[in-house]
Protein backbone atom coordinates (compact mmCIF):
# COMPACT_ATOMS: atom_id res chain seq x y z
CA UNK A 1 0.00 0.00 0.00
CA UNK A 2 2.08 2.86 -1.35
CA UNK A 3 0.85 6.58 -0.64
CA UNK A 4 0.46 8.85 -2.66
CA UNK A 5 0.52 11.91 -0.03
CA UNK A 6 2.71 14.34 -1.69
CA UNK A 7 0.98 14.18 -5.15
CA UNK A 8 -1.93 15.46 -2.31
CA UNK A 9 0.15 17.62 -0.63
CA UNK A 10 1.44 19.22 -3.79
CA UNK A 11 -1.83 19.80 -5.10
CA UNK A 12 -2.96 20.99 -2.16
CA UNK A 13 -0.78 23.86 -1.81
CA UNK A 14 -1.55 25.65 -4.80
CA UNK A 15 -5.11 25.60 -3.58
CA UNK A 16 -4.92 27.72 -0.29
CA UNK A 17 -2.41 29.22 2.03
CA UNK A 18 -3.66 30.49 5.07
CA UNK A 19 -1.89 29.36 7.94
CA UNK A 20 1.72 28.31 8.29
CA UNK A 21 2.42 26.89 11.98
CA UNK A 22 1.78 23.11 12.05
CA UNK A 23 -1.52 22.59 13.83
CA UNK A 24 -1.69 22.28 17.55
CA UNK A 25 -2.19 19.01 18.94
CA UNK A 26 -5.30 17.93 20.17
CA UNK A 27 -6.85 16.06 22.63
CA UNK A 28 -4.74 12.39 24.22
CA UNK A 29 -1.91 11.64 21.98
CA UNK A 30 -0.45 8.28 21.49
CA UNK A 31 3.44 7.63 23.27
CA UNK A 32 6.22 6.59 20.88
CA UNK A 33 5.88 2.93 21.38
CA UNK A 34 2.13 3.10 20.43
CA UNK A 35 3.09 4.81 17.31
CA UNK A 36 5.33 2.20 16.82
CA UNK A 37 2.51 -0.52 17.52
CA UNK A 38 0.00 1.43 15.28
CA UNK A 39 2.20 1.08 12.34
CA UNK A 40 1.82 -2.63 12.63
CA UNK A 41 -1.13 -4.34 11.22
CA UNK A 42 -1.32 -8.06 11.50
CA UNK A 43 0.36 -10.36 14.53
CA UNK A 44 0.02 -14.06 15.12
CA UNK A 45 -0.66 -15.25 19.08
CA UNK A 46 0.19 -18.50 20.19
CA UNK A 47 -1.74 -20.43 22.64
CA UNK A 48 1.07 -23.44 23.67
CA UNK A 49 1.05 -25.53 26.91
CA UNK A 50 -0.13 -28.26 28.65
CA UNK A 51 -3.53 -28.01 27.27
CA UNK A 52 -2.39 -28.62 23.54
CA UNK A 53 -2.23 -32.25 25.24
CA UNK A 54 -4.89 -32.08 27.82
CA UNK A 55 -7.27 -31.38 25.25
CA UNK A 56 -9.07 -28.62 26.93
CA UNK A 57 -8.70 -24.80 27.57
CA UNK A 58 -8.40 -23.71 30.80
CA UNK A 59 -5.91 -26.00 32.48
CA UNK A 60 -6.46 -26.70 36.68
CA UNK A 61 -2.78 -26.23 37.36
CA UNK A 62 -2.75 -29.64 38.97
CA UNK A 63 -1.69 -31.51 35.63
CA UNK A 64 1.63 -33.61 35.70
CA UNK A 65 4.32 -31.19 33.97
CA UNK A 66 4.83 -34.65 31.89
CA UNK A 67 1.92 -33.90 29.72
CA UNK A 68 3.61 -31.42 28.32
CA UNK A 69 5.68 -33.50 25.28
CA UNK A 70 5.75 -32.22 22.04
CA UNK A 71 7.24 -34.83 19.33
CA UNK A 72 8.51 -32.70 16.92
CA UNK A 73 8.64 -28.86 18.05
CA UNK A 74 10.13 -26.70 15.79
CA UNK A 75 9.53 -22.79 16.01
CA UNK A 76 11.06 -21.69 13.05
CA UNK A 77 8.67 -23.56 11.14
CA UNK A 78 5.93 -21.16 13.40
CA UNK A 79 8.09 -18.17 12.64
CA UNK A 80 8.20 -19.28 8.65
CA UNK A 81 4.47 -19.37 8.97
CA UNK A 82 4.17 -15.83 10.79
CA UNK A 83 6.52 -14.65 8.60
CA UNK A 84 5.13 -15.87 4.90
CA UNK A 85 1.72 -15.13 6.35
CA UNK A 86 3.01 -11.22 6.44
CA UNK A 87 2.47 -11.01 10.15
CA UNK A 88 4.58 -8.74 11.73
CA UNK A 89 5.13 -10.44 15.16
CA UNK A 90 3.86 -12.80 17.45
CA UNK A 91 3.07 -13.33 20.96
CA UNK A 92 3.18 -16.57 22.90
CA UNK A 93 1.78 -17.83 26.14
CA UNK A 94 4.71 -18.03 28.52
CA UNK A 95 2.10 -18.71 31.13
CA UNK A 96 -1.39 -19.63 30.92
CA UNK A 97 -4.02 -19.98 34.06
CA UNK A 98 -2.30 -23.27 34.42
CA UNK A 99 0.43 -22.03 35.63
CA UNK A 100 2.84 -23.95 33.48
CA UNK A 101 5.63 -21.65 32.50
CA UNK A 102 7.53 -22.70 29.09
CA UNK A 103 10.53 -21.68 30.00
CA UNK A 104 12.50 -23.08 33.11
CA UNK A 105 11.19 -20.21 35.70
CA UNK A 106 13.49 -20.14 39.16
CA UNK A 107 9.98 -19.00 40.77
CA UNK A 108 8.28 -21.94 40.10
CA UNK A 109 7.68 -26.08 40.01
CA UNK A 110 5.43 -26.07 37.02
CA UNK A 111 7.82 -25.38 33.88
CA UNK A 112 9.26 -27.24 30.85
CA UNK A 113 12.13 -28.33 33.01
CA UNK A 114 9.64 -30.71 35.26
CA UNK A 115 8.75 -32.17 31.88
CA UNK A 116 9.64 -35.03 30.25
CA UNK A 117 10.17 -32.93 27.02
CA UNK A 118 13.78 -32.61 25.76
CA UNK A 119 14.91 -34.34 29.74
CA UNK A 120 13.28 -31.14 30.88
CA UNK A 121 16.08 -29.22 29.45
CA UNK A 122 13.69 -27.51 26.59
CA UNK A 123 13.19 -23.88 26.63
CA UNK A 124 10.29 -22.69 23.89
CA UNK A 125 10.82 -19.12 24.70
CA UNK A 126 14.14 -19.42 23.98
CA UNK A 127 13.73 -21.64 20.55
CA UNK A 128 11.03 -19.24 19.61
CA UNK A 129 12.72 -15.60 19.84
CA UNK A 130 15.51 -17.04 18.28
CA UNK A 131 13.46 -17.76 15.77
CA UNK A 132 11.72 -14.64 15.25
CA UNK A 133 15.26 -12.94 15.31
CA UNK A 134 15.85 -15.39 12.20
CA UNK A 135 12.81 -14.74 10.17
CA UNK A 136 12.68 -10.61 11.09
CA UNK A 137 9.61 -10.81 13.41
CA UNK A 138 9.04 -9.48 16.83
CA UNK A 139 8.90 -11.13 19.77
CA UNK A 140 5.53 -10.71 22.42
CA UNK A 141 4.69 -12.52 25.76
CA UNK A 142 1.43 -13.16 27.45
CA UNK A 143 1.44 -14.31 31.00
CA UNK A 144 -1.84 -14.60 32.86
CA UNK A 145 -1.53 -13.31 36.42
CA UNK A 146 -4.78 -15.72 37.22
CA UNK A 147 -2.13 -18.33 38.16
CA UNK A 148 -3.94 -21.95 39.52
CA UNK A 149 -0.73 -23.85 40.49
CA UNK A 150 1.05 -21.00 42.04
CA UNK A 151 1.42 -22.36 46.02
CA UNK A 152 1.43 -18.16 46.96
CA UNK A 153 -1.41 -17.48 44.35
CA UNK A 154 -4.06 -15.17 46.93
CA UNK A 155 -1.51 -14.21 49.02
CA UNK A 156 0.28 -10.73 48.29
CA UNK A 157 3.99 -13.11 48.07
CA UNK A 158 2.04 -14.37 44.54
CA UNK A 159 2.88 -10.44 43.37
CA UNK A 160 6.83 -10.61 43.80
CA UNK A 161 6.84 -14.12 42.42
CA UNK A 162 5.12 -12.66 39.58
CA UNK A 163 7.40 -9.74 38.58
CA UNK A 164 10.34 -11.64 39.23
CA UNK A 165 8.74 -14.30 36.55
CA UNK A 166 8.43 -11.36 34.71
CA UNK A 167 11.77 -10.00 34.53
CA UNK A 168 13.28 -13.39 33.51
CA UNK A 169 10.95 -13.52 30.58
CA UNK A 170 11.71 -9.84 30.15
CA UNK A 171 15.73 -9.97 30.48
CA UNK A 172 16.69 -13.20 28.98
CA UNK A 173 15.06 -13.13 25.40
CA UNK A 174 16.67 -10.16 24.09
CA UNK A 175 13.71 -7.47 22.32
CA UNK A 176 10.05 -8.07 23.62
CA UNK A 177 7.39 -5.92 21.35
CA UNK A 178 4.71 -6.56 23.61
CA UNK A 179 3.57 -7.99 27.08
CA UNK A 180 0.01 -9.35 26.64
CA UNK A 181 -2.03 -9.26 30.59
CA UNK A 182 -4.68 -11.58 30.68
CA UNK A 183 -7.77 -10.54 32.47
CA UNK A 184 -9.53 -13.82 33.21
CA UNK A 185 -9.38 -14.40 37.39
CA UNK A 186 -10.73 -16.63 39.94
CA UNK A 187 -12.38 -16.60 42.90
CA UNK A 188 -11.37 -18.29 46.22
CA UNK A 189 -13.30 -20.78 48.11
CA UNK A 190 -13.77 -18.54 50.89
CA UNK A 191 -14.49 -15.64 47.99
CA UNK A 192 -11.26 -14.14 48.15
CA UNK A 193 -9.57 -12.63 45.25
CA UNK A 194 -6.43 -11.90 44.58
CA UNK A 195 -5.12 -8.54 44.42
CA UNK A 196 -2.70 -8.24 41.95
CA UNK A 197 -0.03 -5.15 41.87
CA UNK A 198 -0.97 -3.92 38.48
CA UNK A 199 1.55 -0.83 38.90
CA UNK A 200 4.26 -2.90 39.68
CA UNK A 201 4.02 -5.01 36.86
CA UNK A 202 4.07 -2.35 34.85
CA UNK A 203 7.09 -0.23 36.30
CA UNK A 204 9.04 -4.05 35.40
CA UNK A 205 7.81 -4.01 31.93
CA UNK A 206 8.99 -0.48 31.63
CA UNK A 207 12.12 -0.77 33.64
CA UNK A 208 13.02 -4.07 31.84
CA UNK A 209 11.63 -3.15 28.09
CA UNK A 210 10.84 0.19 27.70
CA UNK A 211 9.50 -0.12 24.38
CA UNK A 212 7.31 -2.87 24.71
CA UNK A 213 3.48 -2.20 24.71
CA UNK A 214 1.64 -3.29 27.59
CA UNK A 215 -1.80 -5.06 26.86
CA UNK A 216 -4.86 -5.71 29.41
CA UNK A 217 -8.52 -5.57 28.96
CA UNK A 218 -7.69 -1.10 29.93
CA UNK A 219 -4.38 -0.46 28.62
CA UNK A 220 -2.14 0.73 29.22
CA UNK A 221 -0.96 0.88 25.85
CA UNK A 222 -3.48 -1.27 24.31
CA UNK A 223 -6.96 -1.73 25.40
CA UNK A 224 -8.71 -5.29 24.40
CA UNK A 225 -12.19 -4.69 21.55
CA UNK A 226 -14.32 -6.53 24.00
CA UNK A 227 -15.02 -9.47 22.28
CA UNK A 228 -13.44 -12.44 21.10
CA UNK A 229 -14.48 -12.77 17.52
CA UNK A 230 -12.27 -10.66 16.17
CA UNK A 231 -14.53 -7.48 15.55
CA UNK A 232 -13.84 -4.11 15.94
CA UNK A 233 -17.35 -1.24 15.97
CA UNK A 234 -17.71 0.72 13.13
CA UNK A 235 -17.11 3.66 15.51
CA UNK A 236 -13.83 3.26 16.93
CA UNK A 237 -11.64 5.97 19.18
CA UNK A 238 -8.46 5.35 20.87
CA UNK A 239 -9.49 7.20 23.24
CA UNK A 240 -11.50 5.98 26.15
CA UNK A 241 -11.66 8.05 30.00
CA UNK A 242 -10.08 7.82 32.92
CA UNK A 243 -10.95 5.26 35.66
CA UNK A 244 -13.24 3.68 34.25
CA UNK A 245 -11.62 0.33 32.73
CA UNK A 246 -9.42 -1.90 34.89
CA UNK A 247 -8.44 -5.59 33.64
CA UNK A 248 -10.46 -8.32 34.06
CA UNK A 249 -13.88 -5.64 33.92
CA UNK A 250 -16.56 -7.27 32.63
CA UNK A 251 -20.11 -5.71 31.47
CA UNK A 252 -18.65 -2.99 29.56
CA UNK A 253 -17.80 -4.58 26.44
CA UNK A 254 -19.98 -2.23 24.36
CA UNK A 255 -17.59 0.86 25.31
CA UNK A 256 -14.60 -1.42 25.21
CA UNK A 257 -15.65 -1.44 21.42
CA UNK A 258 -16.31 2.13 20.65
CA UNK A 259 -13.88 3.65 23.25
CA UNK A 260 -14.91 7.33 24.45
CA UNK A 261 -15.22 10.30 22.37
CA UNK A 262 -13.65 12.90 24.61
CA UNK A 263 -11.50 10.05 26.58
CA UNK A 264 -8.70 12.05 28.40
CA UNK A 265 -6.10 8.84 27.90
CA UNK A 266 -4.87 7.05 24.37
CA UNK A 267 -6.15 3.64 24.44
CA UNK A 268 -6.21 1.55 21.03
CA UNK A 269 -7.62 -1.34 20.25
CA UNK A 270 -6.04 -4.79 19.48
CA UNK A 271 -8.68 -7.31 17.69
CA UNK A 272 -8.09 -10.81 18.57
CA UNK A 273 -9.78 -13.87 17.91
CA UNK A 274 -8.55 -17.54 16.83
CA UNK A 275 -8.53 -19.12 13.43
CA UNK A 276 -10.11 -21.98 15.13
CA UNK A 277 -12.93 -22.10 17.39
CA UNK A 278 -10.22 -22.98 20.55
CA UNK A 279 -7.49 -20.72 21.81
CA UNK A 280 -5.73 -24.20 21.95
CA UNK A 281 -5.22 -27.07 19.36
CA UNK A 282 -7.91 -29.64 19.58
CA UNK A 283 -7.56 -32.46 16.81
CA UNK A 284 -11.32 -32.53 16.63
CA UNK A 285 -11.31 -29.01 14.89
CA UNK A 286 -8.59 -30.05 12.29
CA UNK A 287 -11.53 -29.17 9.55
CA UNK A 288 -13.21 -26.04 11.48
CA UNK A 289 -10.46 -23.29 10.41
CA UNK A 290 -12.22 -20.39 9.95
CA UNK A 291 -12.87 -20.01 6.08
CA UNK A 292 -11.36 -17.26 3.97
CA UNK A 293 -14.31 -15.31 3.99
CA UNK A 294 -14.55 -15.16 7.43
CA UNK A 295 -11.06 -13.97 7.93
CA UNK A 296 -11.62 -11.66 5.18
CA UNK A 297 -13.83 -10.17 6.81
CA UNK A 298 -12.19 -10.32 10.29
CA UNK A 299 -9.60 -8.07 8.20
CA UNK A 300 -11.44 -5.53 7.38
CA UNK A 301 -13.14 -5.00 11.16
CA UNK A 302 -9.75 -4.74 12.27
CA UNK A 303 -6.74 -3.81 10.13
CA UNK A 304 -9.64 -1.78 8.54
CA UNK A 305 -11.46 0.07 11.78
CA UNK A 306 -8.76 1.66 13.31
CA UNK A 307 -7.55 -1.50 15.62
CA UNK A 308 -4.27 -3.96 14.66
CA UNK A 309 -5.29 -7.78 14.00
CA UNK A 310 -4.07 -10.37 16.31
CA UNK A 311 -4.89 -13.94 15.09
CA UNK A 312 -4.04 -17.05 16.95
CA UNK A 313 -2.48 -20.16 15.32
CA UNK A 314 -2.39 -22.80 18.02
CA UNK A 315 0.42 -25.52 17.71
CA UNK A 316 -0.47 -29.13 17.63
CA UNK A 317 0.88 -32.07 19.70
CA UNK A 318 3.92 -32.34 17.41
CA UNK A 319 4.54 -28.63 18.28
CA UNK A 320 4.06 -27.21 14.57
CA UNK A 321 1.28 -25.46 13.69
CA UNK A 322 -0.77 -27.34 11.25
CA UNK A 323 -0.74 -27.59 7.48
CA UNK A 324 -4.83 -27.02 7.54
CA UNK A 325 -3.95 -23.47 9.09
CA UNK A 326 -0.91 -22.60 7.05
CA UNK A 327 -3.20 -22.81 4.40
CA UNK A 328 -6.08 -20.81 5.18
CA UNK A 329 -2.92 -18.13 6.09
CA UNK A 330 -1.39 -18.54 2.70
CA UNK A 331 -4.79 -17.70 1.33
CA UNK A 332 -5.64 -14.87 2.70
CA UNK A 333 -2.07 -13.47 2.16
CA UNK A 334 -2.48 -13.64 -1.73
CA UNK A 335 -6.22 -12.16 -1.31
CA UNK A 336 -4.55 -9.15 0.26
CA UNK A 337 -1.57 -8.92 -1.54
CA UNK A 338 -4.26 -9.18 -4.86
CA UNK A 339 -7.17 -6.59 -3.41
CA UNK A 340 -4.14 -4.36 -2.41
CA UNK A 341 -1.57 -4.12 -5.16
CA UNK A 342 -2.91 -0.88 -7.11
CA UNK A 343 -3.80 2.23 -5.04
CA UNK A 344 -5.68 3.81 -7.64
CA UNK A 345 -4.94 7.43 -5.38
CA UNK A 346 -1.23 7.64 -6.72
CA UNK A 347 -1.90 9.58 -10.17
CA UNK A 348 -5.27 11.88 -9.12
CA UNK A 349 -5.44 15.51 -8.75
CA UNK A 350 -6.50 16.51 -5.30
CA UNK A 351 -7.82 19.53 -4.60
CA UNK A 352 -9.35 20.32 -0.74
CA UNK A 353 -11.87 23.14 0.63
CA UNK A 354 -9.23 24.11 2.96
CA UNK A 355 -5.44 23.55 3.68
CA UNK A 356 -2.83 25.20 5.45
CA UNK A 357 0.31 26.60 4.09
CA UNK A 358 2.83 23.54 3.65
CA UNK A 359 3.14 20.03 3.83
CA UNK A 360 4.07 19.37 7.67
CA UNK A 361 6.58 17.06 8.84
CA UNK A 362 5.98 15.70 11.87
CA UNK A 363 8.91 17.35 14.67
CA UNK A 364 11.38 15.09 16.93
CA UNK A 365 8.01 14.25 19.26
CA UNK A 366 6.87 11.84 16.84
CA UNK A 367 10.23 10.18 14.90
CA UNK A 368 8.95 7.28 14.20
CA UNK A 369 6.20 8.85 12.16
CA UNK A 370 7.64 10.55 9.81
CA UNK A 371 5.05 11.28 7.92
CA UNK A 372 4.18 14.47 5.73
CA UNK A 373 0.00 15.04 6.30
CA UNK A 374 -2.42 17.71 4.90
CA UNK A 375 -4.01 19.59 7.30
CA UNK A 376 -7.37 21.88 7.31
CA UNK A 377 -6.61 25.03 9.10
CA UNK A 378 -7.50 26.01 12.52
CA UNK A 379 -11.09 26.23 13.05
CA UNK A 380 -12.28 24.19 10.15
CA UNK A 381 -14.20 21.67 11.45
CA UNK A 382 -15.60 20.52 8.05
CA UNK A 383 -13.40 19.75 4.53
CA UNK A 384 -13.87 18.03 1.52
CA UNK A 385 -10.93 16.79 -0.18
CA UNK A 386 -12.06 15.47 -4.48
CA UNK A 387 -10.04 13.54 -6.28
CA UNK A 388 -9.92 13.34 -9.82
CA UNK A 389 -8.89 10.21 -12.14
CA UNK A 390 -8.76 11.97 -15.16
CA UNK A 391 -11.10 9.36 -16.81
CA UNK A 392 -13.59 6.79 -15.53
CA UNK A 393 -12.36 4.68 -13.14
CA UNK A 394 -13.63 1.62 -11.22
CA UNK A 395 -13.50 1.46 -7.26
CA UNK A 396 -15.23 0.14 -4.63
CA UNK A 397 -12.58 0.31 -1.36
CA UNK A 398 -10.95 3.59 0.06
CA UNK A 399 -8.11 3.89 2.75
CA UNK A 400 -7.95 6.16 5.57
CA UNK A 401 -5.60 7.38 7.78
CA UNK A 402 -5.58 10.42 10.67
CA UNK A 403 -2.15 11.93 11.78
CA UNK A 404 -2.56 10.59 14.99
CA UNK A 405 0.32 11.80 16.29
CA UNK A 406 -1.54 15.32 16.89
CA UNK A 407 -4.43 12.82 18.05
CA UNK A 408 -7.87 11.48 16.64
CA UNK A 409 -10.23 14.24 15.66
CA UNK A 410 -12.47 13.28 12.28
CA UNK A 411 -16.11 12.23 13.82
CA UNK A 412 -17.81 11.71 10.32
CA UNK A 413 -16.89 11.16 7.02
CA UNK A 414 -18.74 10.62 3.65
CA UNK A 415 -17.34 9.32 0.28
CA UNK A 416 -19.27 10.50 -2.52
CA UNK A 417 -19.16 10.23 -6.23
CA UNK A 418 -19.74 13.23 -8.55
CA UNK A 419 -21.63 13.63 -11.68
CA UNK A 420 -21.65 17.25 -13.02
CA UNK A 421 -22.39 19.36 -10.01
CA UNK A 422 -24.33 16.98 -7.98
CA UNK A 423 -22.37 14.73 -5.35
CA UNK A 424 -23.84 10.90 -4.55
CA UNK A 425 -22.82 9.61 -1.24
CA UNK A 426 -21.70 5.53 -1.49
CA UNK A 427 -20.40 5.53 1.79
CA UNK A 428 -20.53 7.13 5.26
CA UNK A 429 -18.65 6.21 8.20
CA UNK A 430 -17.53 7.73 12.01
CA UNK A 431 -14.58 7.50 12.97
CA UNK A 432 -11.21 7.11 10.95
CA UNK A 433 -8.71 6.84 13.68
CA UNK A 434 -5.11 5.09 12.61
CA UNK A 435 -6.60 3.17 9.55
CA UNK A 436 -10.15 2.82 8.04
CA UNK A 437 -11.02 0.79 5.19
CA UNK A 438 -14.17 1.66 3.45
CA UNK A 439 -16.01 -0.69 1.27
CA UNK A 440 -19.07 0.03 -1.01
CA UNK A 441 -20.66 -0.90 -4.35
CA UNK A 442 -18.09 -1.03 -7.18
CA UNK A 443 -18.95 1.96 -9.01
CA UNK A 444 -17.33 3.69 -12.22
CA UNK A 445 -16.38 7.33 -11.65
CA UNK A 446 -13.86 10.07 -12.38
CA UNK A 447 -14.62 12.13 -9.71
CA UNK A 448 -15.12 11.37 -6.13
CA UNK A 449 -15.13 13.57 -2.62
CA UNK A 450 -14.54 12.41 0.59
CA UNK A 451 -16.35 14.80 3.23
CA UNK A 452 -15.15 15.15 7.02
CA UNK A 453 -16.52 16.22 10.15
CA UNK A 454 -13.97 16.35 12.99
CA UNK A 455 -13.72 18.05 16.57
CA UNK A 456 -11.02 19.92 15.79
CA UNK A 457 -9.26 20.61 12.35
CA UNK A 458 -8.84 17.32 10.73
CA UNK A 459 -5.36 16.03 9.54
CA UNK A 460 -5.28 12.80 7.02
CA UNK A 461 -2.01 11.30 6.27
CA UNK A 462 -2.88 8.82 3.53
CA UNK A 463 -5.83 8.35 1.53
CA UNK A 464 -5.50 5.07 -0.92
CA UNK A 465 -8.23 4.28 -3.49
CA UNK A 466 -9.12 0.51 -4.58
CA UNK A 467 -10.66 -1.76 -6.59
CA UNK A 468 -10.70 -4.97 -4.51
CA UNK A 469 -12.37 -8.35 -5.54
CA UNK A 470 -15.63 -8.69 -4.41
CA UNK A 471 -16.38 -10.97 -1.49
CA UNK A 472 -19.52 -11.96 0.40
CA UNK A 473 -20.14 -9.29 3.43
CA UNK A 474 -21.62 -11.07 5.89
CA UNK A 475 -19.87 -10.29 8.88
CA UNK A 476 -19.99 -13.25 12.08
CA UNK A 477 -19.96 -16.22 10.47
CA UNK A 478 -19.35 -18.98 12.62
CA UNK A 479 -16.33 -20.92 10.49
C1 LIG B 1 -8.89 -15.19 27.71
C2 LIG B 1 -8.37 -16.54 28.21
O1 LIG B 1 -9.19 -17.03 29.24
C3 LIG B 1 -8.35 -17.48 27.02
O2 LIG B 1 -7.93 -18.76 27.38
C4 LIG B 1 -7.42 -16.89 25.96
O3 LIG B 1 -6.10 -16.88 26.45
C5 LIG B 1 -7.87 -15.49 25.59
C6 LIG B 1 -6.95 -14.79 24.62
O4 LIG B 1 -7.99 -14.67 26.74
O5 LIG B 1 -9.04 -14.30 28.74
Amino acid sequence: MKTFILTLLFALLTFSCVSNNPPEPYGAVPSERQLIWHDMKYHAFIHFGPNTFTDIEWGHGDESPDVFDPTELDCRQWAKAIKDAGMEGTIITAKHHDGFCLWPSEYSAHTVRESQWRGGKGDVLKDLSDACREFGIKFGVYLSPWDRNHPTYFTDEYNTVFKKMLEEVLTNYGEVYYVFFDGAFSVGPDGKRQEYDWEGFSEVVRRCQPNAVIFSDAGPDVRWIGNERGYAAETNWCTVKKGLFYPGIAGVNDQLQTGHEDGELWIPSEVNTSIRPGWFYHKQEDDRVKSLKRLIDNWYHSVGMNGNFLLNLPPDTRGLIHENDIKRLGELKRYLDDAFSLNLAEKVSVRATSTRGRDFRANKAVDSNPKTYWAADDGVLEASIELDFGHPTEVNAVLLQEFIPWGQRVKSFSIETQNENTFTPVATGTTIGNRRIVKFQTILTQKFKIHIKAKACPLISNIEVYRIPEIDERPGQQN
